[in-house]
């Protein structure tokens, strides 16, 4: 496949990002890639190895097997997003999809950079001037599991405060989320007490303003009994206020956003679509970050046929043609489809989904 720039120019990319990503290229899937570098090198070391053993590993499920990694190409298709948000393939890379393994280890340390200079590419043309918790919008997806000890390190390295909230955690507020001054760093560890699909941003004020420059990214919290195999994606939908080149702090305050994505980036997955067979489980993680809209996520062609309302087992509910997502919200949502085709997923407030919220899944 092809191999062009990031979506989100990271100028300040590792080294480390950089082989890994010739790496996960060489062996194709790059696609795949857990996304930066900001889980340890623990969790990037093997994740090859491990993201096999995490789309074979059997726990008594009665799903067809998983597809492997090689069969699932990505393929350029036609679809329904609005065509003048559609990036071509020429010097664009999408957001991974594909989501890291949860790993083993019951301490998980995690440190991420905020950065005031991540510009994310939301349409052919569009740079959007951001500011990131670690280099990448939305931040890497962090994933842990009930009973584990996150250890997590905030560096500010941008010039001026920022914070960190996690919404899966138990903590005080003004202890926990307070703001970080430039060239300063702040630890927190806590443990997560429910499974789930959750929001971690930066609170600082104006919130909105943090957020929707793009401090945000998806925490899964694993059950303490994982769920079956599944062909598994994450998708964060969220906002950008720009006009005329520039910031649209208006709109931003009265919620009027000129974008709105999946995974940072208008229509990426319409040239780079989510690929399951047809027959395998499909598990969506799905975060609604804002920060001011409600998503109403659907699949076109298709019915969920079990939702985890917040991504949590124990919230499930059956038959679901769309998913009221909530500023915040998250959720679980699952379908198994036999017919080979495309299945737009999409925000039903068409007035959002024709601002950039179409990505395509392809059944083969
Ligand atoms: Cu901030």
């Amino acid at each position: 496949m092809e191999n062009p720039t990031p979506p989100n120019s990271q100028e300040e990319e590792t080294a480390t990002n950089i082989n890994r990503r010739n790496l996960l290229t060489r062996f194709g899937i790059a696609g795949l890639a857990l996304p930066a570098a900001t889980y340890g090198a623990a969790y990037l070391t093997g994740s090859r190895s491990q993201q096999g053993a995490s789309l074979s590993h059997a726990h008594g499920n009665h799903f067809q097997p998983l597809a492997s990694v090689k069969e699932l190409e990505h393929i350029s298709v036609e679809g329904p997003g609005n065509p003048a948000l559609v990036i071509p393939k020429k010097n664009f890379r999408p957001y991974p999809t594909a989501l890291p393994p949860v790993g083993t280890e019951k301490v998980k340390t995690i440190v991420q950079e905020v950065r005031s200079d991540t510009i994310v590419q939301v349409t052919e043309g569009v740079n959007y001037p951001g500011w990131s918790l670690d280099g990448k919008i939305p931040a890497s997806v962090i994933r842990v599991r009930v009973g584990d000890t996150v250890n997590y390190t905030l560096k500010n390295q941008a010039n001026q405060g920022h914070s960190i909230d996690f919404h899966a955690a138990n903590a005080p507020w003004n202890k926990a989320f307070h703001t970080i001054e430039p060239g300063k760093e702040f630890s927190i560890s806590w443990k997560p007490q429910y499974p789930g699909v959750f929001m971690y941003h930066c609170v600082t004020p104006l919130t909105v303003q943090h957020v929707a420059n793009g401090m945000y990214g998806m925490t899964i919290v694993d059950p303490e009994e994982s769920l079956p195999p599944a062909r598994e994606y994450a998708i964060v939908q969220s906002e950008f206020y720009f006009k005329d080149g520039a910031i649209d702090y208006d709109g931003m305050s009265a919620g009027t956003p000129q974008y709105v994505v999946f995974n940072g980036t208008a229509n990426q997955y319409q040239n780079y679509p989510l690929i399951a067979k047809a027959g395998e489980r499909i598990r969506l993680y799905v975060l609604n970050a804002g920060p001011n809209l409600w998503s109403a996520f659907h699949a076109i062609g298709a019915i969920f046929d079990v939702v985890y309302t917040e991504g949590n087992p124990r919230n499930a509910t059956y038959g679901h043609q769309v998913v009221n997502i909530a500023p915040a919200g998250g959720a679980i949502c699952e379908m198994t489809l036999h017919e080979p085709g495309l299945y737009p997923l999409v925000t039903h407030s068409f007035a959002h989904a024709s601002r950039g919220a179409v990505a395509m899944l392809k059944v083969i």
